[in-house]
């Protein structure tokens, strides 16, 4: 290890994050109900201008009248770049204890989390109040992307970073105007075998993104969170995205309607076989350093002290979801 310790951001389940406009009222009470490990009820990109007030509005009241259990709750304020967002974040700070956590949009540089945290600190202060509010950011600009470590080190509230896959595509121009998933021409071809054929092999064009993202957050002791996958009625190719993610080392994805909340959930939890592979090793490695040695073999494979760091990881994210 290196002699720089990292400490971890407060520890959350962040398997799914459902998002919810803050115009639309009917589906609070849904998903307070759902089983979404975080709900963020959205002032950005999913209110109309002229609605921002109306939906600050009624994130207050929900935040204070309806029963969120054991969820974590966040807002989505605008960005720093609007008109909107002082008064996002002073309206509803100031009005709901109950409040777990901001989520910033567009972080272009660390003065953008710093100015948050500089007016949600002084917030607290002049209102005694009891819940320290955790930050989560958005990095969807190539701005963002070039800042991303520096981000990641803005603030002691910070607790996750989501990549916004859409806004990343428009930032970067990239040829897409589908949310998350692949592209026909995000390909390679294999040489031409002996009759000139060639494979066509997909490749996912937000890898390079994403990893970025996830080395930055895993450094700096912060959760990475995948982004939306706008095609709702395609859940292969959600599974497939969020599968990716999490062999990546992501800690959850978003929901942007409830029936991708069960399979973020699902995708997000180690395996039975997962978590018994796990205990086999961590018990392995006991043995061997009983018996002083510091690499073994279990099922005709390597394992070493690497693998138990890997094994008691796993181990404890499934103790954390048990709980
Ligand atoms: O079966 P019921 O009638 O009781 O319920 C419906 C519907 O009301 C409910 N539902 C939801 N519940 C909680 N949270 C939600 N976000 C939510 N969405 C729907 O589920 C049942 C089935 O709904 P549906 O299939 O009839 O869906 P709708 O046509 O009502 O709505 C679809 C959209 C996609 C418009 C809706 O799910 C939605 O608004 N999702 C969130 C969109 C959002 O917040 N976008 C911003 C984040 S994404 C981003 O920033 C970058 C792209
Ligand atoms: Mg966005």
């Amino acid at each position: 290890m290196s002699f720089t310790l990292i400490e971890p951001a407060t520890p959350r389940l962040h398997r799914s994050e459902l998002a919810v406009p803050g115009t639309r009222t009917e589906l609070f009470d849904k998903a307070a109900a759902s089983a979404a490990d975080i709900v963020f009820l959205d002032l950005e990109d999913a209110v109309a201008p002229d609605d921002k007030p109306q939906a600050r509005r009624n994130v207050v009241q929900a935040l204070n009248e309806l029963d969120w259990g054991s969820k974590t709750t966040m807002v989505r304020i605008n960005g720093l770049d609007t008109p909107y967002m002082y008064r996002d974040v002073i309206d509803v700070v100031e009005a709901c204890p109950r409040l777990d956590m901001l989520l910033i949009p567009k972080v272009g540089t660390a003065a953008d989390v710093y100015a948050v945290d500089m007016l949600v600190t002084q917030i607290e202060q002049a209102h005694g109040r009891a819940k320290r509010l955790g930050f989560e950011v958005l990095i969807e600009t190539a701005l963002g992307m070039a800042h991303v470590e520096a981000i990641a080190q803005a603030s002691r509230r910070l607790e996750a970073m989501s990549f916004g896959v859409a806004d990343y595509a428009a930032s970067t121009r990239a040829r897409t105007t589908v949310i998350g998933g692949v592209h026909p021409d995000s390909v390679v071809l294999s040489d031409p075998d002996a009759q000139g054929r060639r494979e066509r092999f997909w490749t996912d064009p937000w890898h390079a993104a994403q990893t970025r993202m996830l080395v930055a957050c895993r450094a700096y002791g912060l959760r990475p969170v995948d982004g939306p996958f706008g095609d709702f009625s395609d859940p292969e190719g959600f599974l497939a995205a969020a599968r990716r993610a999490a062999v990546l080392g992501y800690e959850g994805k978003w929901a942007i309607h409830p029936s991708q909340v069960a399979m973020a959930n699902e995708v997000f939890t180690p395996s039975e076989a997962e978590v018994t592979k796990a205990r086999r090793i961590v018990e392995a490695m006991a043995r061997a350093a009983r018996e002083g040695r510091g690499a073994v073999s279990l099922d005709g494979r390597l394992i070493d002290i690497a693998s138990i760091r890997m094994a008691e990881a796993l181990l404890a994210k499934a103790d954390a979801i048990a709980r």
